[in-house]
Order: C-alpha cells, then sequence, then structure tokens
C-alpha cells in the first residue's frame, strides 16, 4: 500500500522528470514527505519510467545500485536499490558525454550482466544467476543524482531512479562458466591516473548476489527480469566525480577496458 495518492505521486514523478531533462538539482522529496514508504519511493520510479515511455524511451535494462560496502558507507546508507537502464541513456564507447546535460556527474565501475534466459523470485540465488547468465562485461555508470549536493535518502534515491544518468558498455564478453568474480580485479582511472580500484566480492560478497537481489526485489510483485535483460550489478568502488574534459577508463581483469570522456 502506498502512503501517497496517485496525484502526488504523479507530481513528484513530473518534478525529478523535468530536474533530470533541465539539469538542475532539486530538493529532495523526503524533505516534504518524510512518510513516505518504500512503495510510494518506487511507485514514483515506476511513473517517472512511465513519462519516459510516453515520450518513446524504453527501459532497456535494469540496475542494483549500493551493493558495496564502498557506497554504501560514500551515501551513508544502508541496503540495495533497483532501478531502470533507459534507451536514451545508453552511450558508445570511446564517445564524449555532453556535461551541460548533467548536473554533478560521477562514474562507476561495474560489471554488467547479459541474461540468455529469464530469472525469476524470490528464493533466487548466485547459482540461478550464473545459470541464467550469457556472458559478462565490464562497464562504467555515470550516476547524477537530482538532488542538491548528490545527498539524499533511500526513498528518495528510489524515486529518483537511483541516481542513473548513463551507461558504457565495452571490452570483452566473458563467460562466467570456471570464472570466480569475487577475485576479478578492477582499475578506474581518470586522465591516465588510477582513481579506484576493488574486486568484485565488494558487490554484496560476489557480484551475482546482487543480480539475485534484484530478481528476488521484483519477485515480490510477481515481476520477473526476461531473458536479454543486461543488468548492472552495481558500483565496486566509491563513485569518482567527474568534469567536462576528463576521460574515463575501466580495465577489468580478463575482460578488456571500456572507455568514455565528458565534454
Ligand atoms: C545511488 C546509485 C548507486 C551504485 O552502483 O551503487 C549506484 C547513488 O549513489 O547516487 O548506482
Ligand atoms: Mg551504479
Amino acid at each position: 500500500m502506498t502512503t501517497l495518492n496517485q496525484d502526488t505521486i504523479v507530481a513528484l514523478a513530473k518534478y525529478l522528470d523535468d530536474a533530470q531533462r533541465e539539469a538542475r538539482d532539486v530538493i529532495k522529496i523526503t524533505d516534504d514527505y518524510p512518510d513516505m514508504d518504500w512503495e510510494d519511493a518506487y511507485a514514483i520510479q515506476f511513473e517517472v519510467q512511465q513519462r519516459k515511455e510516453r515520450r518513446g524511451i524504453r527501459a532497456i535494462g535494469l540496475k542494483a545500485g549500493l551493493t558495496s560496502y564502498a557506497k554504501m558507507l560514500q551515501m551513508g546508507v544502508d541496503s540495495p536499490v533497483f532501478g531502470y537502464l533507459t534507451e536514451d541513456f545508453w552511450v558508445p564507447e570511446s564517445t564524449r558525454i555532453d556535461t551541460s546535460t548533467l548536473i554533478h556527474p560521477k562514474v562507476e565501475p561495474e560489471i554488467a550482466f547479459m541474461l540468455k534466459s529469464s530469472l525469476k523470485g524470490p528464493g533466487c540465488h548466485i547459482a540461478d544467476v550464473l545459470a541464467a547468465t550469457d556472458f559478462i562485461m565490464p562497464a562504467i555508470e555515470v550516476i547524477d543524482s537530482r538532488y542538491k549536493d548528490f545527498k539524499f535518502d533511500l526513498k528518495s534515491v528510489i524515486a529518483d531512479n537511483t541516481s542513473f544518468a548513463r551507461f558504457v558498455l565495452g571490452g570483452s564478453m566473458l563467460d562466467v562458466k570456471g570464472l570466480d568474480m569475487r577475485t576479478l580485479g578492477v582499475v578506474l582511472e581518470k586522465n591516465g591516473e588510477m582513481v579506484a580500484c576493488g574486486a568484485g566480492a565488494a558487490v554484496l560478497g560476489h557480484p551475482a548476489s546482487s543480480v539475485a537481489a534484484l530478481a528476488n526485489h521484483l519477485g515480490e510483485q510477481g515481476k520477473e527480469i526476461p531473458a536479454g535483460t543486461v543488468i548492472l550489478s552495481g558500483g565496486i568502488t566509491e563513485a569518482i566525480a567527474v568534469k567536462a574534459g576528463d576521460s574515463v577508463t575501466l580495465r577489468a581483469q580478463g575482460l578488456g577496458s571500456v572507455s568514455v570522456g565528458f565534454k
């Protein structure tokens, strides 16, 4: 049961959608609606996505966020969140993203999963995820909270589609068979210097557990993750702020690298 009425949910979705489209920050929504609940937060996120769909922008994947201790610590929250990847925010590798369309972007090193079969919770676990995975790839997620100073609580960030702003896939596709993703190392470089590094285990012990958590979250609503879905499993390290002129490369063990620039 949501605590907010449908008119309020629709108005808050417009508030966040407009902020994103106009690249300006806004006050977090829990300041005005401190009693909103988790269902309200996901209902607003869904409504933001509905607005995009009405403009012809489809969801082409899903994401989990705040799945590593580094991210939880950085943002001062304690549980994962889930959101949509939309087609308008997919960016080809080695291009430059226009920072005038963003508020205060940050980049995150992530492992992307491509599913060959559907996943349905509850009860989904790492082995189910690995069996359903076609391949993994390195990914850079650009996050850009629509909230002032990038400060939020969990409900506000869920409503804001978990700060999703762009994503870049690249490098090699890797079969998960025979792979220990926990020890898969990643190095994030900005302008040729290493700015963060980590290993897969930073993400809930194993990046596949983040995908399982997503399947279980959707399972509570009777939804499944269809085959062919690309999923970002969550930043392995803290997110790194970027500005015009920066270039970012993610090197992932056995997966090559993926790069993107900012102008
Ligand atoms: C929320 C989104 C976090 C991740 O990978 O942890 C996220 C935020 O930190 O703004 O995408
Ligand atoms: Mg992320």
